[in-house]
């Protein structure tokens, strides 16, 4: 059903430590050359904090885990064309030998189903602005009650309704962990204002929580919110705005569905010159790192 490389697969077999990375967050996130940049440099800072990288993507129709070079770059030079994969999508990409991006939805649920209990990524969906209305809650929390991973992010962009979004995380019985700290992070900012029911200070601490819920076979996943690195953050009062500014832009262009992520990043991008990207791709490496020490960690008392 998925077809791994050689390398992951005896990692897998022999329980060593792997993690699964997306590939929405190259072809949608970021712009080429930078995403390919980015999709590079992450599999080498796992590599380099002791795990085994699997990028995770849908290609001709089979889930693969484990990327060449040359498909990343396949994926980062294709950019946005290439059909960004929901769970909701699996069946159709699958059954039509169609090409896609993985989000962090169908990245967690084809990484469990390989046995990839851990997963680094930016940031994760979660409700937008309005959802009590519009219902623009992503597939990624619902995912996160269904697939026994633990997932690193800097938190959930402030493009989002956050208390919304911890609402639902709590709703579906998800644990949300912030790494050394109380606050839930905010992607490109530290904090949020809005608390953490739970905090761990090491990837130790870490490894026994999902080991403790998944021995008790409470399913799903794990949030692990790691605030982006102090010398790269960009404050909220800074960014604030410039969301309102590209939250109105997106309404007013009619940008609905899962075209609203990435039109909003891709905007941020352009409204800070290129500052909010930056700090995405540094937010990404320290996420990197830290869920290779999580699986590490996990490998010694899974
Ligand atoms: N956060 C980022 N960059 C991204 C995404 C999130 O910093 O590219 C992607 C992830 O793949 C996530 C998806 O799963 O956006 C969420 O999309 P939506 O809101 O349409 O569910
Ligand atoms: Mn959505």
């Amino acid at each position: 059903m998925i077809r791994l490389t050689d390398e992951i697969k005896s990692a897998i077999a022999d329980g060593k430590p792997v993690v699964a990375l997306e590939s929405t967050i190259i072809a949608h996130g970021m712009p080429f050359p930078q995403n390919l940049e980015m999709a590079r440099e992450v599999e080498s800072v796992v590599r380099n904090h002791g795990a085994i990288p699997a990028t995770i993507a849908v290609i001709d129709g089979e889930l693969r885990a484990g990327l060449s070079d040359a498909e990343l770059t396949h994926f980062a030079k294709t950019g946005p064309s290439i059909v960004k994969v929901s769970t909701r999508d699996l069946p159709f990409v699958v059954a039509r030998k169609i090409t896609g991006a993985t989000t962090v939805a169908s990245t967690m649920r084809i990484a469990a189903m390989a046995g990839i209990h851990v997963f680094a990524t930016g940031g994760i969906g979660g409700a937008h602005r309005g959802a009590e209305k519009n219902f623009d809650i992503s597939a990624d929390l619902i995912e996160f009650s269904q697939s026994n991973v633990a997932v690193v992010t800097a938190g959930a962009k402030a493009i989002l309704d956050l208390a919304l979004t911890m609402e639902t995380l709590e709703t579906f019985g998800v644990p949300v962990v912030g790494y050394g700290t109380d606050d839930f992070p905010a992607f490109y900012s530290r904090g949020s204002g809005h608390k953490v029911p739970m905090r761990c200070d090491t990837p130790q601490q870490l490894a026994a929580l999902m080991k403790a819920k998944w021995q008790m076979e409470l399913k799903g996943g794990v949030v692990v919110a790691n605030p982006i690195p102090k010398d790269s953050e960009i404050p909220s009062a800074e960014i604030a705005p410039t969301i309102e500014k590209a939250i109105t832009e997106a309404n007013a262009k009619n940008i609905i569905g899962k075209n609203v992520t990435p039109f909003l990043l891709a905007h941020l991008a352009e409204i800070t010159q290129g500052r909010s990207l930056k700090a995405n791709i540094a937010l990404v490496m320290n996420n990197a790192k830290l869920a290779a020490e999580i699986a590490v960690a996990y490998a010694q008392v899974r």
